[in-house]
């Protein structure tokens, strides 16, 4: 993990809302530009930047750590979820990724086809060096409350036993209920899930410190940053926060 952090923390900006939601859902006609994304993660100070293969292979320009994620879906079908894999680790390897991630979908009927293959990328992504960050997200009819500690702290725990080098979850809605999370992932690096874009920056970043104080190693972020007014702003914010610049 060590090249997408500084002084052992992270900050990732994540990317792939337009295939995982649609364009009308998450963009405007800033953000539904992946340049403007990527001058957000250069001059923001990221250490990771999580695009699908496609905007990869089109708009990085190689500054910040790329996280390329192997698999996806669309919100079309509806049903339980699967997501099942896009994209080879020799294609990541090839686009000069330090990374890559991979989502679970725990509590899928489902689950087992993504289990499996995340088994599969987890030991060829090892065999050549590059970490692997699974976005494990409890999910489908068998699932009730996605944040809760119990099902957050699942998560965590999944992605420690199915061998990922971090694991990025969503927040449980306190300090001590995510610490326990953070507990479960062991050795594991925990990274929060940012969500839909909070009401104020005040309580974003407030949550943000209380997930540091937990133990995570940082936060992985999509629609908080690049739906934010001022993205720059915030990076600087959660910089200090995060770094301690
Ligand atoms: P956000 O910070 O915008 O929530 O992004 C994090 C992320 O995990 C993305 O990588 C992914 O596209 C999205 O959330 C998936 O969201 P959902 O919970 O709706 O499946």
């Amino acid at each position: 993990m060590g090249p997408l952090l500084k002084n052992g923390k992270g900050l990732i900006l994540a990317y792939d809302q337009g295939i995982e939601h649609g364009p009308s859902k998450d963009f405007n006609e800033k953000n539904i530009d992946p340049s403007y994304i990527v001058d957000i993660a250069e001059r923001g100070g990221f250490t990771g930047l999580v695009f699908q293969k496609g905007i990869a292979e089109n708009y990085y320009r190689g500054k910040v750590p790329l996280i390329l994620k192997l698999n996806g879906r669309t919100s079309l079908p509806g049903g339980e979820p699967i997501s099942r894999q896009v994209c080879s680790v020799k294609q990541a390897v090839d686009l000069g990724a330090k990374a890559v991630g991979y989502t679970i979908y725990a509590g899928s009927t489902y689950e087992h086809e993504m289990l499996a293959e995340f088994g599969r990328i987890q030991e060829e992504a090892h065999r050549v060096g590059l970490p692997v960050l699974a976005w494990v997200y409890p999910r489908g009819a068998a699932v009730k409350d996605d944040t809760s500690r119990e099902i957050v702290s699942y998560a965590a725990r999944i992605g420690l036993e199915a061998g990922a080098d971090a694991v990025k979850i969503k927040y449980t809605g306190d300090k001590e209920s995510f610490a326990w999370a953070v507990k479960a992932a062991g050795k594991a690096k925990v990274f929060m899930s940012g969500g839909p874009k909070a009401p104020t920056d005040e309580g974003f970043l407030t949550q943000v410190r209380g997930v540091m104080e937990a133990g995570a190693t940082g936060i992985a972020v999509g629609r908080n940053m690049w739906q934010n007014q001022d993205p720059f702003k915030m990076a600087f914010e959660l910089r200090k926060i995060i770094f301690n610049e």
